[in-house]
C-alpha cells in the first residue's frame, strides 16, 4: 500500500490551522533560541526501523496476532518501513536480520528501498538461535563455545552477514551474543571471554574499510546466571581490544533495574566508543517496549547526554550514531507502535537540543543544584510537539501520523491485500 502525497497534503490541511497556532505560541516562548537550526536538525534525524519488529511480537506463554496484514517478505517489510517514513519522514532506514531477512536479490532491494527514500541500516547476526540443516548447536553458546568447530560456525555466519551487508549498501553489523551460562561453574568466564574475542577478531578482519562493528551488551535473558557480553563494561573491553571499527551498542531494555544509562552513554561518547542505540522502554527486564512510553524522563536525559557529548566532540548528530529502534509489540498494532517510538524519541532530542547549555554549565560550575534541575526540567516540561510536527511538514510528511495512518485505514488495506498473514522476527 503506498501513501500519496496528496492524502498527506489534505491530512496536513485540516490540521495546519492549529499547527500554525502552536508553533507561533512556541516560537514566542523560545525567540531567544535559533529555531530553524533546531528543525533542520530535526528534519536530518533519521530513526532506522526493525524488520523483525513488523509483525505482532510474543512471549513464550504466547503471541496474539494482530488482525493481519503483516509483512510476508522483505519486500513487504520494506514497503511498510515505506509506509512510516511517508507519514513521519523520520524512518529513512531498516535494520535487517540475518537469517530471518536473507535477501535473494539486493540490487532489487536496494531499489525497491530507495524507491520509499530508505537506505539498509546496520546487519543484525543471529547466533542465538539454531538454523535448520545447521552443522552445530548454539545451545551452548556460540563465540564462546568450547568447541572451535560451533565458534566456526558462527564466525562464518558473521561474515556472511556482512557480505549480504555489502551488497545492500549496509555499513554496519551489529552482534549480540546471547552465550554465558545459567548455573555457577557451567563456564569459565575468562575462557568464554577469550574465545568470544577470538571470534570477533576474526569477523573484525572480514570488516571492510568503512564499516563499524557494534558490540551490544544485555544483562540477561536467555542466559539468567551469568552473560559473555553483559554490561557496558564488557562491551567495551571487546570494543577496545578489537580496534577502531569496534563500538558498543546501547540497547535501553539490556540494563539491570534503576541503571545509570544516561551517565553509560556520557562515559562510552567521552571515549568516543558509543557506536549507536536500539531504543525501546521497559519497567522490569527485556520488555521492548515502546520508546518513551515508562520512562519518558530518562529517555530525555540520554538525549541530554548525548547532544552534550556530540557537541563536545563536534559529532555530527544524524550521522555520526546507529539511530535504531528494537522492539516488539505484544498488543498494540506493530506499525502504530513504531510510529510512537519515532514520536518520542525525536521529542526527547527535540528537548534536548533546546537545553540552555551555557546556564546549566554555571549552574554545575557553581554546585547550584536546584537551578540546574530548573533548566532541564524547564525543558522536559516545554510541549514541543509542534516543532516534532512542523519537521514534519518541512519533510513532506504528515503533522499527525497516527490520525492519517487510522483516517487511511492502512490496516484494513493491509489485511484486505494480504490477508491474516504473520511476519517472520522475534
Ligand atoms: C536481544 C536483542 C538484539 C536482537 C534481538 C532481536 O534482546 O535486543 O538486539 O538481535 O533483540
Ligand atoms: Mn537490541
Amino acid at each position: 500500500m503506498n501513501i500519496e502525497q496528496n492524502q498527506i497534503e489534505k491530512h496536513n490541511d485540516s490540521l495546519l490551522t492549529s499547527h500554525q497556532r502552536k508553533l507561533a505560541f512556541l516560537k514566542e516562548d523560545w525567540s531567544h533560541v535559533d529555531l530553524e537550526s533546531v528543525i533542520k536538525k530535526l528534519v536530518d534525524f533519521q530513526i532506522a526501523i526493525p524488520s523483525w519488529a513488523l509483525g505482532t511480537g510474543g512471549t513464550r506463554f504466547g503471541r496474539f496476532a494482530i488482525t493481519g496484514g503483516e509483512p510476508r517478505t522483505i519486500e513487504e517489510k520494506i514497503e511498510d518501513v515505506g509506509l512510516l517514513h511517508a507519514l513521519n519522514g523520520a524512518s529513512g532506514a531498516i535494520s535487517l536480520h540475518i537469517p530471518w531477512d536473507i535477501p535473494q536479490d539486493a540490487e532489487a532491494l536496494k531499489s525497491l528501498a530507495a524507491s520509499y527514500g530508505l537506505k539498509f541500516d546496520a546487519m543484525n547476526s543471529n547466533t542465538f538461535q539454531d538454523q535448520k540443516g545447521s552443522a552445530h548447536s548454539y545451545k551452548f553458546g556460540s563465540l564462546q563455545n568450547v568447541n572451535k568447530d560451533i565458534r566456526k560456525q558462527a564466525i562464518e555466519h558473521n561474515i556472511e552477514v556482512i557480505k549480504h551487508g555489502i551488497a545492500l549498501g549496509s555499513d554496519a553489523l551489529t552482534v549480540w551474543l546471547a552465550d554465558g551460562s545459567c548455573f555457577p561453574g557451567q563456564l569459565n568466564f575468562r575462557k568464554a571471554f577469550e574465545n568470544t574475542l577470538e571470534s570477533l577478531q576474526e569477523i573484525y578482519s572480514a570488516l571492510p574499510e568503512n564499516w563499524k562493528i557494534f558490540v551490544e551488551y544485555k544483562a540477561f535473558e536467555p542466559n539468567f546466571y551469568s552473560t559473555t557480553v553483559g554490561d557496558w563494561g564488557q562491551s567495551l573491553l571487546y570494543a577496545s581490544k578489537l580496534g577502531k571499527k569496534a563500538y558498543t551498542l546501547v540497547d535501553l531494555g539490556h540494563h539491570l533495574p534503576n541503571a545509570n544509562i544516561e551517565q553509560i552513554v556520557a562515559l562510552l561518547l567521552m571515549e568516543g566508543k558509543l557506536g549507536g542505540f536500539h531504543f525501546n522502554d521497559s519497567k522490569y527486564g527485556d520488555d521492548d517496549l515502546t520508546a518513551g512510553s515508562i520512562k519518558p524522563y530518562q529517555l530525555f536525559l540520554i538525549f541530554n547526554e548525548l547532544v552534550e557529548g556530540m557537541d563536545a566532540k563536534g559529532m555530527n548528530h544524524a550521522k555520526d550514531l546507529g539511530w535504531m529502534i528494537d522492539a516488539s509489540h505484544n498488543v498494540k498494532d506493530p506499525l502504530e507502535d513504531l510510529l510512537q517510538s519515532v514520536e518520542a524519541i525525536m521529542i526527547a532530542y527535540a528537548q534536548a537540543l533546546l537545553v540552555d547549555r551555557k546556564a546549566l554549565n554555571e549552574a554545575q560550575d557553581n554546585n547550584d543544584v536546584a537551578k540546574a534541575q530548573e533548566i532541564l526540567q524547564h525543558t522536559f516540561r516545554s510541549d514541543l510537539r509542534a516543532l516534532v510536527a512542523e519537521a514534519r511538514l518541512r519533510a513532506g510528511a504528515a503533522l499527525s501520523p497516527i490520525a492519517l495512518y487510522r483516517g487511511l485505514e492502512v490496516r484494513n488495506n493491509l489485511v484486505n491485500h494480504r490477508g491474516n498473514t504473520v511476519a517472520t522476527g522475534l
